[in-house]
Order: structure tokens, then C-alpha cells, then sequence
């Protein structure tokens, strides 16, 4: 049996469980206040819990693995290991300023003050670059400080940027890059860590088909060469007969990135009644 930490209410809960369900695991049903439940096919009990406890939790062995940002991780200075990136929570770690206010580099906030609920990342990032700031600690709302002459600059989370721009602030530095991982105990026995890979190999899966379409379309076959060079498909592009004498149906797979481009090249070669399907799963 496994035991996994997640955030019980926040920015990571929804998509943590939906992470789950994603890969087949379903989690019985809880109450509001529930603090940890089991999955129904999967050997698997979650916690949930606030996320600044889940890298102590995780060290300690309370939890084996741990569903969190790596901020938090940073920020706790635990102890656990990365077992990979989720792709989702994305931010970023930023030092702001009023933004009328001269900013050049970090050596501008020598002797000033700083508002953050992050103080451990920020005094370390400080002390590497011989910078001398007080820190001013506070749980939330770290955007008001400079408004209420709290400090001269804050430190916080950044995603879109809208907050810092409502709070009449601009981001002068990037300290770190965020986004939510999956985090386990650095001394598990064989069998969790074989769940674990059991784990990673679905989450993988589900993770890869988000960037790819599954794509269909009907193509002559006097073009069938051309159109089958653009397919940028995983390994080569499956071709079937159509009903229709002369023309073929093609299949294949595309990424997201280049998917718009790859169509409109499709087109232009003469590929008909295209077809684009999400992909649930894919193994490689
Ligand atoms: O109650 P608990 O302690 O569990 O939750 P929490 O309130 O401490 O954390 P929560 O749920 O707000 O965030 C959980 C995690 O989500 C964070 O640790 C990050 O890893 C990640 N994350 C991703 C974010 C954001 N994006 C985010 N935008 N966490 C917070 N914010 C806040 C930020 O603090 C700022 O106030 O959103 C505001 C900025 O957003 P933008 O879009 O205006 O720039
Ligand atoms: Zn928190």
C-alpha cells in the first residue's frame, strides 16, 4: 500500500485527484472534512492535507509520496526526492516593485524592505548575491506591503501577473520556476517504489497524450506520398482503402505545437474531410 499526500483545498486539489481518475484510480468518496480516503482499484490511501505540510510529511514517512509545488519543497528545505514533474500549478517565484520606482538589479534592494511568505527562498537567494534586505514575513496578501508601507518590495507567486498589475506593481526578478510534482520519501522499501513506477508509467501516459491529436483524414492516392511527408506521424502514418476507388484514409498522430501548420499544409496538398480527436492514453 501506498500512501500519497495531496493538498486538501487549494490551487492543486482538483487537479490532483483529477490526475488520478485520469489514470484509472478511483478514490472513494469523502465528506468536506474527510482527511484521507483510499482508492477502490489501486493499492493507494491519500491524505489530505494543507501543502506546507506535505514535504514534512513526506520526509517523515507519514506520507510515502506527496503531490506538491516546488516551492513548497524548496521553501521547507526538505529533505525528499523529485519523482517528476506534473505539468500543472505552473508559476513563477518573483521579487515586485511599485512601478514608478528605479529598479536596476538586486543590489537596488541593499537596506530596503521586503514582504514575502517565502522568507527562506528569498534570504537564500539574498545571501548569493551578497544583498543585505530585512525580511518581513507574512502569511497572505503580500501584494498590499508597499501600499501600506510595509516594505519597498515584495516577494511572491506570479501566474498571469494581474494581481501585481491591480496592486500597481512590476516584476523586476524571476527567482524560480514552479509548477506541481510528485515528491517521495527518500528511503522506500521495493514494493512502494515498484507502485510508484506503476504510478509514474500511467501518469506518463496520460501526460504525453495531452500534447498530441489524433488526427484523420482522406486523402487521393496520386498525393498519398506528398501529404505522408508532412505527417510528422510517431512512427509512419497507417493507410487504409477508402470505399471510393483512387483515395485513402490516412491516420496519424500530431503534437499540439505544430498541429495548426501541419493542417494547413495537409490542405494545401489536397488531404479532404479531416478528422482531429483528443487521445485518452498514449504509451510509447
Ligand atoms: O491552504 P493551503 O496552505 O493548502 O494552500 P495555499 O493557500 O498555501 O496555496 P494555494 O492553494 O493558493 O496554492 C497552491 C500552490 O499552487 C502554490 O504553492 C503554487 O505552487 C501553485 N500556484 C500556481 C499558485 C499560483 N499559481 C498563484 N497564482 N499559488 C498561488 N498563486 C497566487 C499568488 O500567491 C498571488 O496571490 O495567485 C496570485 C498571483 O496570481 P496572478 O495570476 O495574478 O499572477
Ligand atoms: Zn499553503
Amino acid at each position: 500500500m501506498l500512501t500519497m499526500a495531496i493538498q486538501k483545498k487549494g490551487r492543486l486539489s482538483t487537479s490532483s485527484i483529477e490526475l488520478l481518475e485520469h489514470c484509472g484510480i478511483h478514490l472513494k468518496k469523502t465528506g468536506h472534512d474527510k482527511l484521507k480516503t483510499s482508492a477502490v482499484n489501486f493499492p493507494l490511501e491519500v491524505l489530505f492535507l494543507r501543502d506546507d505540510d506535505i514535504p514534512r510529511c513526506v520526509e517523515d514517512g507519514i506520507a510515502d509520496i506527496g503531490i506538491v509545488g516546488d516551492n513548497v519543497v524548496f521553501e521547507t528545505a526538505s529533505d525528499i526526492e523529485k519523482v517528476m514533474p506534473l505539468g500543472f500549478g505552473k508559476c513563477r517565484m518573483s521579487i515586485a516593485v511599485p512601478k514608478h520606482v528605479e529598479y536596476k538589479d538586486i543590489t537596488s534592494l541593499e537596506g530596503k524592505r521586503i514582504a514575502t511568505s517565502y522568507d527562506h527562498i528569498l534570504q537564500n537567494y539574498l545571501d548569493k548575491n551578497n544583498v543585505n534586505a530585512g525580511i518581513h514575513k507574512i502569511s497572505g496578501s503580500v501584494e498590499i506591503a508597499p501600499g501600506i508601507n510595509m516594505s519597498e518590495a515584495i516577494f511572491d507567486i506570479v501566474s498571469t501577473g494581474s494581481t501585481l498589475i491591480s496592486n500597481g506593481l512590476k516584476e523586476v526578478e524571476i527567482i524560480l520556476e514552479s509548477e506541481a510534482s510528485i515528491y517521495s520519501n527518500n528511503s522506500l522499501d521495493k514494493d512502494k517504489k515498484d507502485l510508484i513506477d506503476k504510478l509514474c508509467f500511467r501518469i506518463r501516459s496520460v501526460n504525453t497524450a495531452k500534447d498530441y491529436k489524433y488526427i484523420l483524414l482522406n486523402v487521393p492516392n496520386n498525393k498519398l506520398d506528398l501529404v505522408c511527408n508532412i505527417l510528422p506521424g510517431m512512427k509512419s502514418p497507417t493507410i487504409m482503402p477508402l470505399g471510393k476507388e483512387g483515395w485513402s484514409s490516412v491516420h496519424s498522430v500530431i503534437n499540439e505545437d505544430i498541429f495548426w501548420d501541419v493542417i494547413e499544409q495537409l490542405k494545401d496538398a489536397g488531404a479532404e474531410s479531416l478528422l482531429v480527436t483528443d487521445i485518452e492514453k498514449m504509451i510509447l
